[in-house]
């Protein structure tokens, strides 16, 4: 059964405290109904391996080629983690991984992860609903977006230096993006810890939108009134924009969206056909209203 979230979650302008209301609203209907799935759904025999899901990366702070964040991200250090956590919520402060997700429910989501470089891979992550975490930080009324930044360690990232890149990388949803049910905080893939070149030890998966949203290794989650400033919108807000949702109807400047290369299937598993919203089509009403060629 594929659940469809039609209620005020889906509202651009909506308040904290209707966004709140209104999942809790949801969550109450999915307990009474049973359970639910994605519109897309996938299992774990079709996800890629985990040998190939921790060696084919894109971590640029490791360097640009696809297997060189598998070389090199083990010099990065994640004992005694911290996100910093401000903004315009109830409760700011330093939170260890256990403050910030202990307790909450860990579930196992099985997403496409679609680049914007025209590749896909089937991912079994395992998290918790960042709307949970929200809700234990507690979103303050004016708060619109959640801004997010990756840890920034030079002695380990030697790329982090790169000419026409700025780290520490950064990214941000809107409020009702970063709610929707989809939306998780990852802490593993296949049951076992993140990797850390897919981002140890907690990091954002966003399904329905190009892969570079899903920023790796958080260490400060902001919630601001303003639109936050993104690491790619910054080196060419032309090509990579904020909203960032996977559409094949608009291309990349320099190359079409329409089609995608699964990795790993092989010499003649060939191109398959990409997805508007990625097949997560209940993301949808999020958009009523927009031109996403225009926020694209
Ligand atoms: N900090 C940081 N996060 C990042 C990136 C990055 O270079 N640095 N790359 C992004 C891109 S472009 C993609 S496609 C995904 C890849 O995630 P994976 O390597 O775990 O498959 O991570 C995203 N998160
Ligand atoms: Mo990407």
């Amino acid at each position: 059964m594929a659940y469809r979230w039609k209620n005020d979650l889906t509202r651009a302008d909506a308040t904290p405290r209707a966004l709140f209301a209104s999942r809790r609203q949801v969550l109450a209907g999915l307990a009474a109904s049973g359970f639910a799935t994605p519109a897309l759904a996938l299992g774990r025999s079709d996800a890629n391996t985990l040998e190939q899901i921790r060696s084919y990366n894109n971590y640029y702070e490791f360097g640009f080629q696809k297997e060189e964040p598998a070389k090199h991200a083990g010099a990065l250090v994640t004992d005694d983690w911290r996100v910093e956590v401000g903004g315009l919520v109830d409760n700011p402060g330093s939170y260890t991984l256990e403050d910030l997700i202990g307790g909450l429910t860990v579930e196992e989501r099985i997403y496409r992860l679609r680049c914007v470089e025209a590749w896909s891979m089937v991912i079994p992550w395992s998290g918790v609903e960042l709307a949970d975490v929200l809700g234990r930080i507690g979103v303050q009324d004016g708060a619109r977006y959640v801004a997010f930044e990756t840890v920034l360690q030079p002695a380990a990232m030697w790329n982090a230096n790169a000419r026409g890149m700025d780290f520490p990388y950064v990214e941000g949803l809107r409020l009702d993006e970063a709610m929707h049910p989809l939306t998780l905080l990852a802490t593993g893939i296949y049951g076992e810890p993140l990797a850390n070149q897919n981002g140890a030890p907690i990091r954002l998966v966003v399904p329905w939108k190009y892969g570079f949203k899903s920023i790796k290794s958080i260490v400060r989650i902001t919630l601001t009134a303003e639109q936050p400033i993104t690491t790619w919108t910054r080196i060419d807000a032309n090509e990579y924009g904020f909203y960032a949702n996977v559409n094949p109807q608009v291309d990349h400047p320099r190359w079409s969206q329409a089609t995608e290369r699964p990795v790993g299937v092989g010499l003649f598993g060939g191109r398959r056909d990409t997805l508007m919203f990625n097949g997560y089509d209940e993301v949808a009403p999020l958009y009523a209203g927009m031109d996403l060629r225009v926020d694209y």
